[in-house]
C-alpha cells in the first residue's frame, strides 16, 4: 500500500482554536481529512505528524525515506528560517509539496521568502485547508506519471 505523510510544523495544532481571521475555523484534523479523502479514492494511505520542534520535523523527514511516496508539508514559521529542514528535504528522494493555508505573499515581507521552496516539488499557497487536498492530488497525479 502506498502512503503519504501530512507533516505540520509549529503552532498548527492551534488551528481552529485561535486566529480564525487568518487561518479559518477548520482544525488540523480537518486538513488531514481533506488530503486523506483524495488519497483514499486512489487506494493511498495517509499518516500525519505535527511537531512544534524543528529537530523532530527533521527526524520525520529523514525517516520518511522508504516509507512514504510523498510528503505534504506545512513547515509553518520554519518555512522562513530553517536551513536544517531544507537540508533534510534535499537529503531524501521522497517528493515534498510545501503548503501554506494563508497567502503568505499578502502578509508581512518576512513571510514572502521560503527557505524550502527550491528543494520542494512545488508549493501551494493561499487556498486555506483546501491546499492539503490540492497537494495530495498533485503528489498522486505526479506519482502516476500524469505530469
Ligand atoms: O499560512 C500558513 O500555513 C503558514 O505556514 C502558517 C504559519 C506561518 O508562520 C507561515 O508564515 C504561514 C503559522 C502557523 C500558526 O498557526 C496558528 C493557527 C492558529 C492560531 C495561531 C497560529
Amino acid at each position: 500500500m502506498k502512503r503519504l505523510l501530512v507533516l505540520n510544523g509549529p503552532n498548527l495544532n492551534l488551528l481552529g482554536k485561535r486566529e480564525p481571521g487568518i487561518y479559518g475555523h477548520g482544525t488540523l484534523d480537518d486538513a488531514v481529512k481533506l488530503a486523506r479523502e483524495t488519497a483514499t479514492e486512489k487506494g493511498i494511505e495517509v499518516d500525519e505528524y505535527q511537531s512544534n520542534h524543528e529537530g523532530e520535523l527533521i527526524d520525520a523527514i529523514q525517516q520518511a525515506e522508504g516509507k512514504y511516496e510523498g510528503i505534504i508539508f506545512n513547515p509553518a514559521a520554519y518555512t522562513h528560517t530553517s536551513i536544517g529542514l531544507r537540508d533534510a528535504i534535499s537529503a531524501i528522494e521522497v517528493p515534498v509539496v510545501e503548503v501554506h493555508i494563508s497567502n503568505v505573499h499578502q502578509r508581512e515581507s518576512f513571510r514572502h521568502h521560503s527557505m524550502l521552496a527550491p528543494v520542494c516539488q512545488g508549493q501551494i499557497v493561499g487556498f486555506g485547508l483546501l491546499g492539503y487536498r490540492l497537494a495530495a492530488l498533485a503528489l498522486i497525479e505526479s506519482l502516476e506519471g500524469r505530469r
